[in-house]
């Protein structure tokens, strides 16, 4: 095609909006403006070892990101390779040496410069080591990142990576809030849409090595004949990316599609008829990972029902998998609304005695921390209080609490937070991250889970930046000790440019986002102040109902005197159930961090803080610097339209529009409702509110999705 035509049809395409949708994620593969050699010979002159449908999948990948990356260099043709990928046995049969090798685990991988023959190596023990390499280097060609003298040496610090997918049979996701599930079940397993694959694809990229495909509110059918087909279709076309399939376990199940009279654990018939379940998925799939439960927890059934403990129901289910190798991933977000007790506290209540007491195979799944995912939590107390018993952690990447998909939010400094976070356990330096790579308690199982916040929207996760979310997690899955820094920058740079000035600005405004948002929504350690039900926009005044612990003012307990939970041992007496080093710095008004002050303490509305300013006029500033913070992204923005193609650039541009009157929406509508307890007025540069307490308190919008 002539240069004329071919500017012709670029342009056609940009104006007909034919450009970018995001679909591609992280894995863009632009053209390299200016490669340097080094990117030019590994992508042009390279030899894959060996034949797999694994090791097709990285030469596709390779040939893939050499056609965007390179496409307008001509190729190296030199007949002894640059790049050489190939398994440690296999390199050795070509008397290529490999270094350090030994020390990775089976699915780590080595990147290394071969001094002897000028070659760069990845190497690794099996096919799915190799994949992960390969698009590693291919990372690092596309940042222009170029590989140490030293050579990289990689294993993932956690066992099982896996996401966690809300999905319903009929396609709803729960808490899912770009589009509807991407498993078409009704089409499966006939159709193997290419979305499967891709889906398969950007995982691996990142390291996930799982997923659960279904909702932990399950549904049954999924266990019978008729889906366990359509569950092996998605398990075989993942397997070559190096993914296993979990699936979600009701408990009643073997009441619900057995026909039996009971689902007690303890009952021979009950502990035989998930012996058989587990022998018949085992036969579609050979290599299923297991279960994930929810058990005596929001509506689903679970041991209690027949007065049994978490670790008779757990148990049940490890025994059936265990000759498999299937494990268990139990979740502890176990709590009731006729226990008389502070939410925060009843997870640790229940599981804490049970330590020692599961199966080998059983790992409890802990949300970050006590309450549900709020925009901020201090970390689980459960997290260093079970020495014998593995716990993996548990993150939202979907946004239920932090404003749904249009809120830019990026989570990676939220969950490094939590990973950050000393429990005490073993003495100072007994991080949560140490927890969940086992190295604190020397676990045998180890793993992380991050809910998904994929749906069917043409770019994945509704907002492009949320794709972020779902890379952070990938990293952090891999080695909780990342910087979520510099996994910003990474994902900026493979997303849309190296440019040095986009990066920097957009790594600022990444990293400022999630404190962005719990400014504007839950200041000081507010929490769960949302709107009922949906959760989306703001709900302080939410009360009655069924279950006070899904209402605000559970949680807030504004009065005229103040604000806040006192979960001191004047209180609730939730801190007890954390160290003492973090009993007597969280449970003084002097010591306590501002970020958890309304989690931990009732507070006067007149009480002086850090600044010497009252509660009131921090709550209300912190309110007001949100709003402006959501507000100066858009100018932001704005100022990078030239890094970025017209469809994405819009998109974003519009759903930070709609951030930004939200945040408003949010700080009118908590102060004037808190207001009316303080009866103070707002300070200097805080905005009055657009309308009345009432004109808030009424908007109910219908139809929101993910509920
Ligand atoms: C899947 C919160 C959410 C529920 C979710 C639950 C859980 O309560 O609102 O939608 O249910 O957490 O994690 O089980």
């Amino acid at each position: 095609m002539k240069p004329t035509l071919t500017l012709f049809f670029i342009v056609l395409f940009n104006l007909s909006g034919f450009s970018n949708d995001g679909y591609k994620l992280w894995l863009q593969y632009y053209s390299i403006q200016a490669p340097q050699e080094w990117q030019v010979n590994f992508l042009s002159n390279y030899e894959v070892i060996g034949n797999s449908a694994t090791l097709s999948i990285i030469k596709k990948e390779i040939a893939y990101a050499s056609s965007g990356m390179i496409s307008s260099h001509p190729e190296i043709k030199n007949s002894i390779p640059s790049l050489v990928i190939g398994k440690a046995g296999d390199l050795s049969a070509k008397n290529i040496s490999n270094p350090g090798i030994n020390s990775l685990a089976s699915d780590g991988f080595a990147i290394f410069h071969n001094l002897e023959s000028k070659q760069l190596i990845v190497s690794a023990k099996t096919d799915i080591g190799l994949l992960y390499g390969t698009f590693r280097l291919l990372q690092h060609i596309q940042t222009g990142t170029s590989i140490p003298k030293e050579g990289i040496f990689e294993s993932p610090k956690v066992q099982h990576r896996v996401l966690n997918h809300w999905d319903n049979l009929d396609r709803t996701v729960e808490r899912g809030y770009a589009g509807f599930s991407i498993w078409n079940w009704h089409r499966l397993p006939r159709h193997i849409d290419q979305q499967y694959h891709d889906y398969a694809r950007a995982n691996a990229s990142i390291g996930i090595n799982g997923t659960v495909l279904t909702n932990v509110n399950a549904n049954a059918l999924i266990l019978t004949p008729e889906y366990l087909e359509k569950v092996k279709a998605l398990a075989d076309t993942f397997r070559p990316y190096g993914i296993k399939v979990y699936l979600t376990a009701r408990f009643s199940a073997p009441i619900e599609i057995g026909g039996l009279q009971t689902a007690d654990p303890l009952n021979a018939e009950v502990q035989a008829w998930w012996n058989q379940k587990a022998e018949e998925i085992y036969q579609y799939i050979p290599d299923f990972g297991g279960f994930v439960v929810k058990a005596d927890s929001e509506g689903q059934p679970g041991p209690h029902n027949y007065k049994r403990t978490q670790a008779d129901g757990a148990n049940m289910m490890a025994r059936a998998l265990a000759p498999h190798e299937g494990i268990v991933m139990w979740r502890a977000f176990v709590y009731n609304e006729h226990t008389p007790d502070d939410r925060h506290k009843q997870a640790f209540n229940e599981f804490k005695p049970l330590d020692g007491k599961f199966l080998d195979n059983v790992i409890i799944q802990v949300k970050n921390g006590a309450i549900d995912f709020q925009p901020r939590e201090p970390f689980h107390p459960l997290f260093g209080a079970m020495p014998n018993t593995p716990l993996m952690m548990e993150f939202q990447i979907t946004q239920e609490y932090l404003g749904h998909d249009t809120h830019l939010a990026f989570l990676a400094p939220m969950f490094e937070e939590v990973l950050k976070d000393d429990t005490y356990a073993n003495g100072k330096g007994s991080e949560v991250a140490k927890v969940i790579d086992g190295s604190l308690h020397q676990y045998a199982i180890t793993a992380m889970a991050g809910v998904s916040n994929i749906g069917t929207d043409r770019n994945w996760t509704g907002h492009h930046f949320h794709q972020a979310n779902w890379f952070a997690f990938g990293r952090l899955a891999w080695n909780p000790y990342q910087a979520s820094q510099e996994i910003a920058e990474e994902w900026l740079k493979l997303t849309f440019s190296t440019d040095a000035t986009f990066v920097k600005t957009m790594t600022d405004v990444m990293m400022n986002s999630r404190e962005m948002v719990v400014n504007y929504m839950t200041p000081l350690g507010l929490h769960h102040i949302m709107a009922a039900s949906h959760h989306y926009g703001p709900g302080p005044w939410v009360s009655g109902g069924r279950r006070a612990d899904w209402t605000a003012t559970y949680y807030h307990q504004a009065n005229e005197k103040g604000i806040g939970f006192n979960r001191t041992y004047t209180g609730s007496n939730a801190l007890s159930q954390y160290a003492s080093e973090l009993q007597n710095q969280w449970g003084s008004l002097a010591t306590v961090p501002e970020k958890y002050l309304l989690w931990f303490h009732q507070v006067d509305w007149i009480q002086p803080l850090q600044n010497g300013e009252s509660l009131w006029n921090n709550l209300a500033k912190q309110y007001q610097k949100g709003v402006e913070e959501a507000r100066a992204n858009i100018v932001t923005w704005e100022n990078m339209r030239e890094y970025v193609d017209d469809k994405r650039f819009n998109h974003v541009l519009s759903f930070l529009t709609i951030q930004a009157e939200e945040a408003a929406w949010w700080r009118d509508a908590c102060l004037l409702y808190f207001g009316q307890f303080s009866k103070m007025p707002l300070p200097a540069g805080v905005e009055s509110p657009k309308h009345s307490l009432e004109y808030y308190m009424n908007f109910k919008p219908h139809h929101v999705p993910g509920i």
